[in-house]
């Protein structure tokens, strides 16, 4: 390969970064794409690609009448979840990936996904992505550049960050930023691989096109590299929605969520309180990601990295949540979802009828009775987070928002109560350690079965498990007004089946309690397992459920939890060793305590 054919990196660069310049020389020798393009983030050059990604089939506009700068996607129909099976961290050794990663020596890595990257971009062109993870300007914001073959994840990240030249102007000559290639190559699982090298700040992803796998801002760096640095510099990036509480009386408190993959992050953020709460809203600031950090006043800082929503469409409606539903009315990439005959976009739980006729998320005609779904279980919007009517006016603040309550929640069916407040932050953080949720689609595998899901970042924990339990435990001398932390379960059900709690809307009466607690203004009832809201304290006044449904999703099964403390016992003997002590110690507290009722 001459230098020759790589000239064109060199031709309209739109940085001067030596340490930019050679990587992204060294990734065109290797891939020896026809072309390089520096994207700028302009409207311009958005319209640009938009309109060659529609030439090429990529993407398909959508009726622009009911959705204005709406397109559709269609990914491949083996490359539609996150494949936790083929996602990598590559540490030198792998004992520091831990027993919950797949891991392969670095050089193997680079030498394997090496040869599949070798003319992988021949015939296409090479797009230089630049990205900032937070708000221009802050402090905790980290910049990532993203080499890919793909139009779709140019479009996707031009949404999902703060893409272009302003991410470049805040690199300036610095050689700190995230190393991400991303090659389409043919889609083929097998030779489908995301590789994480978090002493290098690189990533490599090669052989699909879905969001999770290939927009490298999102999953990779905003919480698997960035756990990985959180641990080294003293922070945390988290898998959690952050939201604004505003009451009455103008006061907003800030709460971050933790919840697995497809568990309603997205409707939590931007919950509608009911007509009981007059005078209550709930802001969005991010609805997947958080990175936190110690202020200068002791409490814990917060700010979403991303500037958009990937979401999972399936199930929002104008009742689970219309805040999303007026963010995906315009300018937003639908992938998978089904298409109606007049370029509408249909899947189930959609508000309305459902259509005689579409065409299905895999491009085949589709009739209403079809016992086959219409739209993927995992399709998705990328919406701009500006879209959002409760966007809170702190989601671009530089500083982030200051958290007062962290939540741990899953899905579970059984044993895990609606609402519980940790005695202290150990406790919080072994509640955290040892959440389980029933699996979703959105990621490859069996759907409906429990897993246990540390703090909701299984998929996401860039390093070994038991050392983020320590850093977690470490955070708490850093922060002199630690926020409260919680356990909450909106899936709870009945014998019969059905569900126990209304959910959605109805969320904000937990979340109310919650914020009381935070701020020491409600009582609570001490149980063996953790503080519980009284009758009194938590308002269930026109709830939509019978009270003794509330009564029995609140309840604690004492013979479960002793089977799940026990269950949480032989997890932390798989994470092995360096589970910190102080997290056993809470288990057999726990375990005594109930022993004791
Ligand atoms: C997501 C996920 O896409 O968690 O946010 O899978
Ligand atoms: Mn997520």
């Amino acid at each position: 390969m001459s230098t020759i054919e790589v000239r064109p990196v060199l031709e309209k660069p739109l940085s001067k970064n030596p340490h930019l310049l050679a990587w992204i020389e060294e990734c065109a020798t290797l891939t020896k794409p026809d072309k390089v393009l520096w994207c700028d983030g302009s409207q311009e050059e958005k319209e640009r690609l938009t309109a060659q990604a529609v030439q090429e089939g990529i993407l398909k506009p959508l009726n622009q009448e009911k959705l204005p700068g709406c397109y559709y996607h269609r990914s491949n129909p083996n490359d539609v979840a996150r494949v936790e099976h083929l996602t990598f961290i590559c540490t030198p050794t792998k004992a520091e990936a831990g027993p919950t990663n797949n891991w392969m020596a670095p050089e193997d890595a680079y030498k394997k996904l090496g040869q599949l990257f070798d003319g992988s971009m021949k015939g296409r062109t090479m797009y230089v992505v630049p990205y900032s993870m937070g708000p221009v300007g802050s402090p905790m914001s980290k910049i990532g550049v993203e080499i890919t073959d793909s139009i779709y994840v140019v479009l996707n990240m031009g949404i999902m960050t703060r893409m272009g030249k302003p991410a470049l102007e805040m690199l300036g000559d610095s050689n700190d930023f995230n190393r991400g290639l991303h090659s389409t190559l043919d889609v083929n699982p097998d030779r489908r691989f995301i590789c994480h090298f978090p002493q290098d700040n690189t990533i490599w992803s090669i052989g699909s096109g879905y969001g999770g796998n290939v927009l490298l801002g999102k999953k990779c760096l905003a919480l698997r590299i960035g756990s990985y640095l959180g641990r080294q510099e003293g922070w945390m990036a988290e898998h959690m929605l952050i939201l604004g509480v505003e009451d009455p009386k103008g006061e907003t408190t800030y709460v971050a969520a933790a919840f697995p993959s497809a568990c309603g992050k997205t409707n939590f953020a931007m919950l509608i309180p009911p007509k009981r709460f007059e005078g209550w809203k709930v802001w969005t600031v991010g609805d997947d990601i958080a990175w936190m950090k110690p202020g200068p006043d002791g409490r814990l800082y917060a700010i979403n990295p991303e500037a958009g929503y990937f979401g999972v469409v399936p199930g929002t409606n104008y009742v689970s949540n219309p805040s999303a539903m007026k963010s995906i009315a315009r300018d937003t990439i639908y992938t998978n979802v089904a298409m109606t005959p007049d370029g509408d976009v249909w899947w189930e739980g959609k508000d309305g009828e459902v259509p005689e006729e579409l065409i299905d998320w895999q491009g085949r005609p589709w009739k209403k009775g079809s016992t086959e779904k219409a739209a993927h279980p995992n399709s998705r919007f990328t919406a701009p987070m500006s879209n959002n009517p409760v966007l809170s006016p702190m989601a671009n603040s530089p500083q982030g928002v200051p958290i007062s309550a962290m939540i741990f929640g899953g899905r579970r069916s059984d044993t895990v109560p609606l609402v519980l407040q940790a005695f202290n932050w150990v406790h919080g953080v072994y509640l955290g350690a040892t959440m389980g949720s029933e699996t979703t689609a959105a990621a490859t595998g069996k759907v409906g079965v429990v897993r246990r899901d540390p703090m909701a970042m299984l998929p996401f924990c860039g390093y070994d498990m038991g050392t983020y339990f320590k850093h977690w435990l470490n955070m708490q001398n850093l922060i002199k007004f630690p926020p409260k932390i919680f356990q909450v379960n909106w899936f709870r059900k009945g014998n019969d089946g059905r569900f126990l709690w209304p959910g959605f809307g109805e969320n904000m009466r937990v979340l109310k309690w919650i914020v009381d607690r935070a701020h020491g203004r409600a009582g609570a009832w001490e149980t063996p397992l953790g503080w519980v809201p009284k009758h009194q304290d938590f308002d269930l006044s026109g709830v939509s459920v019978p009270l003794e449904d509330v009564d029995e999703a609140q309840s604690i099964d004492f013979e479960a939890w002793k089977r799940e403390l026990d269950d949480a016992g032989k997890y932390f003997e798989q994470l092995g060793e360096t589970v910190p002590k102080e997290l056993e110690l809470q288990r057999q507290m726990l375990r005594e305590h109930l022993a004791r009722v």
